[in-house]
């Protein structure tokens, strides 16, 4: 309301709006955000629940709509705009997103809906802020995705920022640092990355582009996802390793991955809100605490669990084996404490024990092939 505006600006709260604050990610942060001080307002329209039943999967655990504001950010323009202008955020972070790799490879519906919605919401939340208040920070997430196995191939840093000096025909050449996704989705985050940073070039500004790596674990309160469109490795491994089936590693599992636990997730996100850019900066954070490969996260969870691995063809087109390094630094330096996944293991395990009846065995084998 504009009374608990005039006085959050009187206590002078920070003011986050979340964009897909029902989603994993989105009600975690919203709780964390809440339960710290800040003045928090979100926008869910509730495309992720549609979805769940259109694939016939649910969240393990509860998935509730979790909104002040029910809106597309993708295709209501106007109402967005008006949020923005009503409540008057420092920060918008866009989690409104369809964030998954496997669905956007099933048909060319939901490859472009996928785009579109994903493209489109960073859009208009351009706009937006270009029209009503060009102070207000943007915090978009972004993937490490984006740097594809076969484009870093060994174990070159990939650089956390968004130019590179290259030598081309003599000459110094400064470009976007290469991207390039491994699905329809990953391919998304690339468009939406370079469209962040045009936009930060011609509009001067503020955005926080993160590239996050695989968020996984429970958290209380989020929804959490197991099946094989809506759930990432770990949480899939979990719920496998509870249920009896073999750990579903894909190919011989020497793809290696960047990861964050969830809790480490949004709090690197609250430590970005914090840090906001400079002025008319457009800043990279690669939001990444470690690296592994599929198989070892399998045998971590083996070792915790006693559970049997299971190595199938890989419904992906991805390289069997490939190693990454990145530079993060940046929330290192502001100070973030990692959380290890060797150490959440078992925690995880008996959180999900306690829904075992619940998992829809039937949706874990995976069915959507990329070619
Ligand atoms: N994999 C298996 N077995 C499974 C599931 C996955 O071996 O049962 C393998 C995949 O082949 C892949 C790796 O595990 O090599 C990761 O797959 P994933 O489904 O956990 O994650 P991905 O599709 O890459 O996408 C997820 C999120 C996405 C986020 C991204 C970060 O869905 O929203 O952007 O992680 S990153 O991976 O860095 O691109």
């Amino acid at each position: 309301t504009c009374d608990q505006k005039v006085s959050d600006m009187i206590t002078n709260k920070k003011r986050i709006l979340i964009l897909g604050s029902s989603g994993y990610i989105g009600i975690a942060l919203y709780g964390l955000l809440k339960n710290n001080g800040y003045a928090v307002s979100g926008i869910d329209n509730g495309k992720k629940s549609k979805l769940l039943e259109e694939t016939g999967v649910q969240s393990l655990i509860h998935d509730r709509k979790h909104a002040d504001f029910d809106i597309d950010i993708s295709t209501q323009y106007k109402e967005l705009k008006n949020i923005i202008v009503d409540f008057n955020p420092d920060t918008i972070v866009n989690l409104a997103q369809i964030p998954s790799a496997p669905w956007s490879m099933l048909s060319a519906e939901t490859a472009s809906d996928t785009q579109r919605n994903n493209i489109c919401g960073a859009l208009n939340v351009y706009w937006a802020v270009k029209e009503t208040n060009p102070d207000i920070h943007i915090l978009q997430v972004a993937t490490a995705g984006e740097f594809s196995d076969w484009l870093y191939p060994d174990s070159l840093s990939i650089p956390e920022g968004n130019r590179v000096i290259v030598k081309y025909r003599d000459r110094d050449w400064e470009i976007p640092t290469p991207r390039y996704g491994g699905s329809w989705y990953h391919q998304a985050k690339t468009h939406a990355s370079l469209n962040a940073d045009y936009a930060n070039r011609i509009w001067d500004i503020k955005i926080t582009d993160i590239c996050q790596g695989i968020v996984y674990g429970h958290y209380d309160g989020s929804p959490y996802y197991y099946d094989s469109i809506w759930g990432t490795v770990y949480n899939r491994f979990i719920a496998q390793a509870v249920v009896g089936i073999p750990l579903t590693v894909y190919g011989k599992g020497g793809q290696m991955r960047s990861f964050i636990n969830i809790e480490n997730s949004i709090g690197a996100i609250k430590l970005l809100i914090d840090n906001p850019p400079k002025d008319k900066e457009f800043k990279i954070v690669h939001q990444i605490t470690e690296l592994y490969r599929v198989e070892g996260v399998a045998r971590m969870i083996q070792e915790a669990s006693d559970c049997q691995i299971q190595y199938i063809d890989n419904p992906r087109i991805e390289q069997n084996t490939n190693d990454f390094n990145f530079e993060a630094n940046k929330l290192r330096t502001l100070g973030l404490e990692v959380i290890h996944m060797r150490d959440e293991i078992s925690k995880t395990l008996d959180v999900i024990r306690k829904y075992k009846d619940k998992i829809q065995t039937e949706k874990i084998l995976p069915t959507i092939k990329w070619k």
